[in-house]
């Protein structure tokens, strides 16, 4: 399916599938692919290893926090998880076993990044070209670029005048060695909340820039012992029922989000009960206590968050920031932190410019110009206009409440439902239907209104006009129902018999 100058296109007739990325999604879609019996397809990543976000984000104190029985293959349980809530090297240990044990390193292409992929009409493929230079042609695209890959950094003048060390969270720099180290953390977020008690200890002051306060609760982690690892070995089912029992207490939680936000809002007193308990000092206490509704922004579980902000060499700064200048971050009330350096715990672009790449399809239509008013797509996973093409964790898939790991394996059964009806029925093209899109959207967006995402809080879930890209309104059971099988009917089809009345296209061209 690569075509350059040495390989001539051989399998512009074939059937082949390009997947972009080698996080949760493109890994699982590739072992779903191979267990279903088809092995013509590649994985483009643009780094040299597997892993997507958990590669990535290997700050400091970088866990999950969803359970691990929770955050993993529901098809590849790992008895072995040393506590209920793992942190990123295990996590991307076991990523890396995945793409061993289902034989998955020949189909990667690593150090090969998309830089654009454009729909051939005529052929019904699509044209992949990487940074390299190369053109991959594929009948279907499957993106499990996922949806916080864009590391945010923060538009704050005078940001490149700092004259010390300046990072983003998903890039850390561990050549910085922070020990004895003046330290600003912007942002305080769900890396930060993890960041600053992990490098608390080794800095000499810690200054943490607080734009909103955080929802913390206390994160019910352990150890998970050896015997219970046995047990899990030995008794698969035993491990299955602590991820159903976890599953289905995280799923009651979707009723606070997406059904009544007042079952959230009587929990609040609980949390603020919390707060009092865990900080002692009542100036801090009010600084660290959110001003808006419990769930609004994504609700951050820690033990240690709090801890860290009450040790003697820690500032929370809530004067608001007005420039970084050379030497540090001059806050609006006109002092000037001086620091050594800067870690921008400031997010991902999530809800603002979201293809996963440029990406051109039925007539050279630009996705970034379709989706100008915010994304979206038919259950995530389809756009009307981009034949053949998939997304893994498209737009209105994220949760507030559960494993994204759970939305990701519903939308690769969609996707392999999929291509397997395409080769049964001889399909060139599936184009989601424009008005199935449309209704979908309606009746998404109508349920988000009444969710606690819409309750009046900024968060990266809404783009800057206030349109929710990001989130699912419903319980997660409910879309793994929705994307079980392919539904056709919502697609417009081309057949490969019409196909074929239609002249050759000039593949040379797709090598430009
Ligand atoms: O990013 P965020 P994150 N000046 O967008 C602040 C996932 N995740 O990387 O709230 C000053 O949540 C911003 O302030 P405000 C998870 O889905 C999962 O922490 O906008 N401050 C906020 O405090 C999560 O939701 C895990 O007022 C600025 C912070 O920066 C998502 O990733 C772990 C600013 C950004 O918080 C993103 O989390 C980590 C500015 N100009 C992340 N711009 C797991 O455990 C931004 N901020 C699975």
């Amino acid at each position: 399916m690569k075509m350059n100058a040495a390989t001539p296109n051989t399998a512009a007739q074939g059937d082949s599938i390009v997947i972009i990325g080698t996080g949760f999604a493109g890994l699982g879609m590739g072992i779903r692919l191979k267990q279903a019996g088809i092995h013509d397809f590649v994985i483009l990543e643009q780094a040299s290893s597997v892993g997507g976000t958990w590669r990535d984000n290997h700050y400091p104190g970088a866990e999950c926090d969803v359970q691990s029985h929770l955050y993993s293959f529901s098809f590849e349980p790992n008895p072995g998880w040393s506590k209920e809530f793992a942190a990123q090297k295990e996590i991307l240990g076991y990523l890396e076993r995945c793409a061993e044990k289902y034989d998955l390193l020949p189909h990667i292409k690593f150090a090969t990044e998309v830089v654009s992929a454009r729909f051939d009409d005529r052929a019904g493929m699509w044209d992949v070209a990487t940074r390299g230079g190369e053109t991959y042609r594929a009948r279907v695209l499957v993106s499990g670029c996922g949806g916080l890959s864009k590391p945010s950094m923060p538009d704050i003048p005078g940001i490149e005048t700092f004259r010390g060390k300046l990072f983003h969270s998903a890039r850390w720099n561990h050549e910085f060695d922070m020990n004895d180290k003046v330290v600003g953390v912007i942002g305080t977020g769900a890396s930060s909340v993890q960041i600053v008690p992990a490098i608390q200890p080794a800095v000499r002051r810690l200054e943490v820039f607080q734009r909103t306060a955080p929802w913390i609760t206390p994160k019910p982690d352990r150890k998970i012992t050896r015997r219970e690892q046995t047990l899990f070995a030995r008794f698969p089912l035993l491990q299955k029922a602590a991820r159903v029992s976890q599953y289905w207490r995280r799923e009651a939680l979707a009723v606070g989000f997406v059904k009544q936000p007042k079952v959230l809002k009587a929990l609040e007193p609980l949390v603020r009960f919390y707060i009092e308990r865990a900080v002692k000092d009542p100036v801090l206490r009010q600084k660290v206590t959110p001003d808006y509704r419990l769930g609004c922004k994504r609700i951050l579980p820690t033990n240690t968050y709090y801890r860290a902000l009450q040790k003697p060499n820690v500032d929370l700064v809530t004067s608001g920031i007005e420039a970084i200048v050379p030497e540090g971050i001059r806050t609006k009330d006109g002092q000037t932190h001086v620091l050594d350096a800067i870690v921008c715990a400031t997010g991902f672009e999530a809800a603002e410019a979201v293809a996963p790449v440029p990406l051109r399809g039925r007539g050279g239509k630009d996705l970034e110009h379709v989706w100008l008013d915010g994304a979206e797509a038919y259950l995530g996973s389809t756009v009307a206009g981009f034949p053949n093409f998939f997304m893994i964790v498209g737009p209105n898939t994220g949760l507030g409440h559960s494993s994204m790991v759970f939305m990701i394996e519903s939308q690769i059964a969609y996707t392999l439902d999929a291509i397997q009806q395409m080769r049964q029925k001889r399909l060139s093209t599936v184009e989601v239907k424009p008005e199935a899109q449309a209704a979908y959207n309606r009746e998404i967006h109508a349920r988000l209104a009444d969710t606690v995402w819409n309750t009046g809080c900024v968060s990266w879930y809404r783009t800057r006009s206030g349109k929710n890209t990001t989130l699912w309104p419903g319980y997660t059971f409910e879309f793994r129902r929705r994307t079980r099988v392919f539904d056709l009917e919502s697609y417009e089809v081309v057949r490969k018999d019409a196909e074929r009345a239609v002249p050759a296209p000039a593949y040379a061209s797709a090598n430009n």
